[in-house]
């Protein structure tokens, strides 16, 4: 693979995490409300699978879902806002953290129903295919959706209909405090996709170099109007489910485990072996570390939305 493109992919990695840092520190000051579930320690997923997507591919996304939009080429500096309920903001501070949305983009919105972006991402699918395009929909899930019934309808349908859908499950091993071997006793996800008729591949969900490379594959057999792919990716959080939660029941031993192929790092290390010199690293960890600066100063600036643009959309229903 080109270093340029792993260059880039490390940059996109290591931008959702500082995004996320960022997020945290910024919640804990109170400037953004509710709920915010962090994808440290997953951003090898978005990154390795949008890398392989073409700029009109669609993604649909989750509640931990800052990662996929950044992979996707959102501006962080509006993403900020929206978590932060500004008017900037993607979806004018009306979203906030789990409806981040951004059609301009093709990202078709984030979801704060577990499972509910798969139907959307079968209907997009379906859409696709009825004008005759070749673009791929990405369909991001957890492992806590992998149960729910309208992950069964959709995936059917998608199947026998042939649809351009590659379902990734991110499997961070959690649903909450929920362990997956207590919810599903296969060993890998990917198994379900037999019940379907349909290719599954279980993955290192850490390695975007990894990722990238088989959904390369797996984009270009969907693209010939092959039908869904179920990809499983591996992984697991750095955190408990939200920013309130401890996570007190994750064991220490596992979160050092994963924690030992931290995905950023990943990356960082695949660079260095490479030959890539560490002031060229650095110069890419400074030029992150402006960018969030940046972000944050811009969303802190911005205008909270007017009461009179809120009527107004009141006075349309
Ligand atoms: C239909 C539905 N049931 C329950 C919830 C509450 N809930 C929010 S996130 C979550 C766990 C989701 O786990 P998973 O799908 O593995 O995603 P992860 O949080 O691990 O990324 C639950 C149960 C919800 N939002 N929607
Ligand atoms: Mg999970």
């Amino acid at each position: 693979m080109e270093l340029d493109l792993i260059k880039g992919m490390f940059e996109t990695a290591l931008t959702i995490r500082r995004f996320e840092e960022a997020a945290i520190d910024q919640y804990r000051q109170g400037r953004i409300y509710g709920y915010l579930h962090p994808y440290l320690g997953e951003e090898a997923i978005a990154t390795g699978v949008i890398s392989a997507l073409r700029p009109d591919d669609y993604i649909v996304s989750t509640h931990r879902g800052h990662g996929h939009a950044i992979a996707k080429g959102h501006d962080i500096k509006l993403m900020l806002a929206e978590l932060m309920g500004k008017e900037s903001g993607y979806c004018h501070g009306r979203g906030g953290s789990m409806h981040v949305a951004n059609l301009a983009q093709n990202n078709l919105g984030a979801n704060g129903i577990v499972g509910g972006g798969i139907p959307l991402a079968t209907g997009a699918g379906l859409a696709v295919k009825y004008k005759g395009g070749d673009q791929v929909v990405i369909c991001f899930f957890g492992d806590g959706a992998i149960n729910q019934g309208v992950f069964h309808e959709s995936i059917n349908l998608a199947a026998i209909y042939k649809l351009p859908v590659i379902f990734v499950v991110e499997n961070n091993h959690y649903a909450v405090s929920t362990r997956i071997q207590d919810s599903t006793l296969i060993p890998n996800l990917s198994q379900r996709a037999d019940g379907f008729g349909i290719p599954g591949i279980s993955l290192d969900g850490n390695d975007a170099v990894v990722i990238h490379e088989e959904m390369v594959k797996v984009v270009a057999r969907t693209r010939q109007v092959q039908g869904p792919t179920l990809v499983e990716c591996k992984t697991y959080r750095h955190g408990g489910h939200h920013i309130n939660d401890p996570g007190a029941y994750m064991p220490e031993e596992e979160m050092k485990y994963w924690k030992s192929k931290d995905p950023v790092l990943v990356l960082r290390k695949r660079l260095a072996d490479e030959g890539v010199a560490e002031h060229e690293l650095k110069e890419i960890e400074q030029r992150v570390e402006a960018k969030i600066e940046e972000a944050v100063a811009f969303a802190i600036n911005s205008p909270e939305p007017s009461k009179e643009a809120f009527l107004a959309e009141i006075s349309v229903l």
